[in-house]
């Protein structure tokens, strides 16, 4: 397997990571620079691999190429401890996958972004108080979920958790109100066996 990754750390990147640590999969990496203008990913090469330009992407060893982080995740998982084997409990981690692309990555992730590595400044008030009520909506959601649960979906840590984890993890930081249930989960995923934190910035741009 092959991992197209980026030099600063990417919470999209980190699931596929997060999951590969705690399976013991080895894997190769390509690193690339999204900060440059255009972007690594928008090279004919890449988007030869992900017409959207954007990493993570995971190459398996017959040379198909895996985009979209989260259903990355669903097909390393498949058949693993990681992801129910009912169609119940599957649909129910999809549900939280979903939901992680619609309501807690445009705006928790973005924010995190703008924070380290774009221009708060440059953005107007508008527009960062939308990215702040839409993810604080999200985490809320997320807060109500986890009321007498541990895990998101059944009783075991699984995809959906590793999903939501990658940005949630640093809301507080970036300013979100983290209630109890979620920084409990936070602390949870952090304790289990194989868990390996999102990597450092090289460019020293976030301190996290
Ligand atoms: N929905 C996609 C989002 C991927 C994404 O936003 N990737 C960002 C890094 S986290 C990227 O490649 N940015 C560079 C670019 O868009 O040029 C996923 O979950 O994989």
């Amino acid at each position: 397997m092959h991992l197209y990754e980026s030099h600063i750390p990417s919470g999209n990147v980190y699931k596929i990571q997060l999951l590969l640590a705690h399976l013991g999969i080895q894997y190769e990496t390509t690193t690339l620079n999204i900060l440059s203008k255009p972007s690594e990913t928008r090279s004919d090469e890449f988007l030869k691999l992900n017409p959207s330009g954007q990493i993570p992407v995971l190459v398996l060893d017959d040379g198909t190429a895996l985009a979209q982080s989260n259903a990355t995740l669903y097909y390393i998982a498949d058949g693993t401890p990681y992801l129910p084997r009912d169609k119940v409990g599957k649909h129910k981690v999809l549900e939280w996958l979903f939901f992680e692309q619609n309501s807690i990555e445009p705006y928790v992730a973005v924010l995190k972004f703008h924070t380290y590595w774009g221009n708060l400044a440059t953005m107007s008030e508008a527009e960062k108080k939308n990215l702040k009520d839409r993810g604080q909506t999200a985490l809320d959601s997320m807060e109500r979920h986890l009321e007498g649960r541990e895990w998101f979906v059944g009783d075991a840590y699984g995809i959906a958790d590793i999903a939501l984890f990658a940005y949630v993890v640093h809301a507080e930081v970036i300013g979100f109100q983290v209630g109890d249930n979620v920084k409990a989960w936070i602390k949870r995923v952090q304790s289990t066996e194989g868990h390996v934190p999102i990597r450092k910035d090289p460019t020293g741009q976030c301190p996290l």
